[in-house]
């Protein structure tokens, strides 16, 4: 049996931070698992190197699901996105080194492929909405076959998901928490237009997307979806906070236009009410922050269950590691939906070499035995680690909103 004798954590930042656990075993073999946690990274560090690594050393590698349960319930304080990050991790490391042991790539060892590639959609977004409608060009242009549309607000300094940068959107932006401003009047106003000025310029036969993050009421959000409709929109993600699933309820009485969350999800029991109630029509929880591939994969086997299809997160401060492992699994699972696909930059793709490709708005995961993926130790230790939040939100009133 392959032992484990050895586990690292990797904290490196190639323009943002990213932490990387490599395991070892005794035959020489090893895996890496992402376990970032976008403005908290020390704090799922600590985690993997206080209370896990050391539970680590001595197991047998292939025992995947016993460790995953080990962590979890041996941790008494169960669920929560710094403890199922770090869980996550190490599932995706034993993935890994289970692969490579094999000889076969993860997909492999998950039943094989379900589809010849994935689908997954690029993040198209400007100042304005001819701005938005431009990049979303240039994406139809790449080849892809969904588009999410994210446009400035107008009498808002600053909104959700519109970089400065006109590719690489990255939130956690300062090392204390920038402040937004928001006003939910104004953006209702945007949002139709934007998508009524996008079909009109882009067509039928492309999908189109859009990020709520977690700002309306159900209320809001059963409005908007509705003026959303003629528009065909892909998902509405987001569209209100989820710690109470049944607000999902609301939103489903006044509008057909599909739902999509979870990002933030880190168990299965975060979702539970949404999937069996059909709440929702897409699940994004993630292999980096819902405990790993075997958690993700209980998630979407409930899911299944109600035609709830996965829609994994896929943004910029999910690792390349996590991008390999999500692949892997979204051309296996049988209720794929979607992958989100935040090109990195060339930096953080030198310190992460992988297999994965992109062709004409699809993704495949490669043939390479396991995940597919690696660290670049010299690289990575080039780059140090340098705090940096997600902003905060208020209204215009000054009162604390959702970011
Ligand atoms: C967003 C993310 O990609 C998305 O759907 O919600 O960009 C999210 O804001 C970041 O991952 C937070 O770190
Ligand atoms: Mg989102």
């Amino acid at each position: 049996m392959p032992k484990i004798t050895r586990a690292r954590v990797i904290v490196t930042c190639p323009g943002r931070n990213f932490v990387t656990l490599k395991i070892e075993c005794d035959d020489g073999t090893t895996g890496v698992g992402d376990a970032t946690l976008n403005g908290r990274e020390l704090a799922v560090a600590s985690y993997l190197s206080e209370h896990v690594i050391p539970c680590l050393i001595g197991r047998d590698a292939h025992r995947i699901e016993d460790v995953w349960q080990y962590l979890y319930k041996g941790a008494y304080w169960r669920r929560g996105p710094v403890t199922m990050t770090a869980i996550a991790a190490v599932d995706m490391a034993l993935w890994d080194i289970k692969g490579k042991l094999a000889g076969l790539p993860v997909y492999q060892l998950l039943g094989g492929a379900s589809r010849e590639g994935v689908m997954v959609y690029g993040h198209a977004n400007g100042a304005t909405i001819d701005d938005t409608i431009a990049a979303a060009k240039d994406y139809q242009a790449q080849g892809y076959k969904a588009i999410r549309l994210q446009c400035g607000v107008p009498g808002m300094a600053s909104t959700y998901g519109v970089s400065k940068d006109r590719y690489f959107y990255e939130p956690a932006d300062a090392d204390l928490p920038t402040e937004n401003v928001w006003s939910t009047s104004k953006y209702l106003r945007v949002v139709p237009e934007l998508f009524r000025t996008a079909r009109e310029a882009l067509g039928w036969d492309v999908h189109l997307l859009h990020d709520i993050h977690h700002r309306l009421t159900p209320i809001e959000a059963g409005r908007l979806g509705r003026d959303l409709e003629p528009y065909r929109p892909f998902w509405l993600e987001d569209a209100t906070p989820a710690e109470n699933q049944e607000a999902f309820r609301l939103i489903r009485q006044h509008t057909t236009a599909p739902l999509a969350v979870g990002e933030v999800f880190s168990s299965i029991w975060d979702a539970k009410d949404l999937i069996q109630n059909q709440l929702i029509d897409y699940i994004r929880a993630t292999v980096v922050h819902a405990g790993g591939i075997t958690h993700l994969r209980r998630i979407a086997a409930l899911a299944d269950l109600y035609q709830v299809r996965t829609g994994c997160h896929g943004a910029t401060d999910l690792s390349p590691v996590a991008m390999a492992a999500a692949l892997h699994f979204d051309l296996s699972v049988p209720n794929f939906g979607i992958q989100e696909y935040m090109r990195h930059t060339d930096e953080t793709d030198a310190v992460f070499p992988h297999a994965y490709s992109f062709a004409d708005g699809m993704m495949h995961p490669g043939d390479a035995p396991g995940l597919g993926v690696d660290i670049d130790e010299d690289r990575a230790a080039r780059h140090e680690y340098s705090r940096a939040f997600l902003p905060v939100n208020r209204l215009e009133d000054g009162t604390l909103w959702s970011w």
